[in-house]
């Protein structure tokens, strides 16, 4: 690293389904990836919602069971250990398992929502917390209007949290270093999100086994899987600096 922990007094992490890796969730576009398995358009969409609740509540119960089983990583816990270390840290992630809060994590700004939260198709209150790993009735109703619930995440074609991705591009156009961990940098807009932070200077490093579109932009790129290359990219850097 060129600049020293001191040097720094601005970071932002921007991670992806593959800081997860590690703790048995399955990403969406690898080897053993859901879309793999199942085509996205039939399940991550509103239109397949409405077309068949039932189906995508399967697939959504199904992952909120395999999720339920699982613990955050060494990845997951040593950005804990960042965050404690800089005054202006915020940690974006397109994750919805919801394993940094698990972590420890207090900064998160969630870009695709939360598996455990839910919501009301008619929207007639806030979203709500249920972390029932499989949920009794299919689909869930809104306990308030007993309208169908539907899960608290960002499907394609929907619209990011407004305030999430204005939090997420303020961050990435003022820090100085900016982490991009575990993703494939193909969904918009947060695959963008890194070329801000380049824009405005940051350095940016990449954790991620394999090469993405991003790969060729950033200042370095770290080839390994993140539990084990980011506890070591951080103790080397504390140690150098
Ligand atoms: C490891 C590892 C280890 C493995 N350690 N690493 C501009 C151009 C083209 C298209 C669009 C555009 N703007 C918008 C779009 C449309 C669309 C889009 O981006 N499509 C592209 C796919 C082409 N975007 C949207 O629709 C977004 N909405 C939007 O922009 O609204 C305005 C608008 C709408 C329509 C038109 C224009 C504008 C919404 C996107 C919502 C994404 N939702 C999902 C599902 C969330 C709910 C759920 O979980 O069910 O979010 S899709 C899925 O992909 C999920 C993820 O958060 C997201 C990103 O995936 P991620 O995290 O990168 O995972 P993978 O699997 O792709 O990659 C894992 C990586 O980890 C790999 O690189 C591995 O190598 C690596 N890895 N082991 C480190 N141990």
């Amino acid at each position: 690293m060129n600049i020293s922990v001191q040097d720094v007094s601005s970071i932002m992490v921007l991670t992806g389904a593959g800081i997860s890796a590690e703790s048995g969730v399955p990403t969406f576009r690898g080897e053993d990836g859901l879309w793999r398995q199942y085509r996205a358009e039939e399940l991550a969409t509103p239109r397949a919602f409405y077309r068949d609740p039932k189906l995508v509540w399967e697939w959504y119960d199904w992952r909120r069971g395999l999720i339920g089983g699982c613990q955050p990583n060494q990845a997951h816990r040593t950005l804990v250990e960042i965050e404690a270390r800089f005054e202006d840290f915020v940690l974006v992630t397109q994750n919805v398992d919801g394993l940094h809060s698990l972590a420890g994590s207090r900064k998160i700004v969630e870009l695709h929502g939360n598996i455990w939260r839910m919501r009301c198709t008619q929207m007639c209150r806030p979203s709500w917390e249920d972390r029932s790993a499989v949920l009794r009735a299919l689909p869930p109703r809104c306990p308030s209007c007993g309208e169908m619930a539907r899960p608290d995440v960002v499907w394609f074609g929907e619209v990011l949290p407004g305030e999430a991705i204005e939090t997420a591009d303020t961050a990435a156009r003022r820090c100085q270093l900016m982490l991009v961990i575990g993703t494939s940098a193909l969904v918009q807009p947060a695959a963008s999100i890194p070329l801000l932070a380049l824009q405005s200077g940051a350095t940016v490093v990449e954790f991620n086994p394999q090469p993405t579109p991003l790969s060729d932009h950033v200042d370095i790129t770290v080839r390994e899987p993140a539990a084990e290359s980011l506890p070591r990219w951080w103790a080397r850097w504390l140690v150098e600096s």
